[in-house]
């Protein structure tokens, strides 16, 4: 969950001298931004240093990931031809770099690599859109208005993400993670209609490799019990509800994962532990993976996150 990389002086050093795609496109450089944070902090687990808009690279989408905004297309999808035109992706052609990364990881780390993807509604909405929106107009748009275009770009990116993940899993990523970050944009019925085939046959297509599987979205409050239901062992849930009322959403069937709001990380340590044993008693010891609700944020203080992992671990023991 973009965990610790941007808090890191360590990470700022590396990418004073490499862009974001020389980073991911090149497995020493990926191996270093993934260990940092796993050295740095005694995390259980580590996620693979990547973005969720490399694969489309190999999909033969002209894109760049800029500082402070994120992923920006070139050229945003917005009509069937331009759908037609995505190559299906073939992960050992098209991002060697990044199974490469996974092997040389998981010959160095002691702890799991996690793998990860974006789902296909988050995917397409960087597509269409062309970078970072706020209220998915176009998206939408092209969703409610033309559901077969919809429907056909669904379907290329479904059937490139499970080719992606299982190279990944291929390579030796231990469990995977399915961020649809934006997908809390849509209401349930929405979700069901335009959202939830294409990311069934993701989780469905990965099951016999029983890797655990988990799912995130931002703002999904509303959708954790779907998330769970197209096929997730894990939902991931942000800080806007709290666990107790997730586990009654999702049911007893699936772990969860979160939920600490990363802007607690910022505020002095007694509030944090405060917050955070608050979430761990909230997730009930099982069935729980501590985690933030977003990504952490990049002003936060390095020590503080070791401090909080090591406040964890106590609670374990
Ligand atoms: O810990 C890590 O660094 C893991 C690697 C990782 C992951 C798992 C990165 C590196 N990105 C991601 C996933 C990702 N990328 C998601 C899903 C998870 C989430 O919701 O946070 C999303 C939505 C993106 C898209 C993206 N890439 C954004 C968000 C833009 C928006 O719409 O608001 C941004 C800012 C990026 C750039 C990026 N990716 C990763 C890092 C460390 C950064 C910061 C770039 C930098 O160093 O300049």
């Amino acid at each position: 969950m973009r965990q610790a990389g941007r808090s890191l002086p360590e990470y700022r050093a590396l990418r004073e001298k490499y862009s974001m795609l020389e980073m991911c496109t090149t497995p020493e450089l990926a191996v270093q931004a993934t260990m940092q944070p796993v050295d740095r902090l005694g995390v259980d687990a580590a996620i693979l240093f990547s973005d969720i808009v490399v694969p489309l690279l190999a999909m033969g989408v002209d894109l760049d990931i800029t500082p402070g905004i994120g992923p920006v297309i070139a050229d945003p999808i917005r009509t069937v031809d331009m759908v037609d035109a995505l190559q299906p992706l073939d992960p050992d052609a098209g991002v060697p770099f990044v199974l490469d990364a996974i092997r040389i990881l998981v010959g160095e780390l002691q702890v799991p690599l996690i793998g990860f993807a974006g789902a296909p509604f988050t995917l397409a909405s960087y597509l269409i859109e062309g970078g970072p929106s706020r209220t998915f107009a176009r998206t939408k748009s092209l969703m409610f208005g033309e559901p077969e275009t919809w429907n056909k770009l669904m379907d290329r990116l479904s059937e490139s993400i499970l080719a992606y993940l299982r190279a990944q899993v291929g390579a030796g990523a231990q469990a995977i993670q399915v961020f649809d970050s934006w997908v809390g944009a849509l209401a349930p019925a929405e979700y069901l209609t335009y959202v939830a085939p294409s990311v069934e046959r993701i989780f469905s297509g990965l099951e016999d490799l029983a890797v655990p599987r988990i799912h995130f979205g931002v703002g999904t409050g509303e959708l954790l019990g779907l998330m769970g239901s197209v096929g997730a062992d894990v939902v991931g849930v942000d800080w806007r509800i709290p666990l107790t009322v997730a586990r009654e959403r999702v049911g007893a069937n699936y772990a969860l994962q979160g939920n600490l709001d990363p802007a607690i990380c910022l505020a002095p340590w007694h509030v944090i532990e405060e917050h955070a044993s608050e979430v761990l008693r909230e997730g009930g010891g099982r069935g729980h993976i501590f985690n933030l609700g977003h990504g952490v944020l990049p002003e936060t203080d390095p020590d503080v996150l070791a401090r909080l992992v090591a406040l964890v671990h106590e609670f374990r023991s």
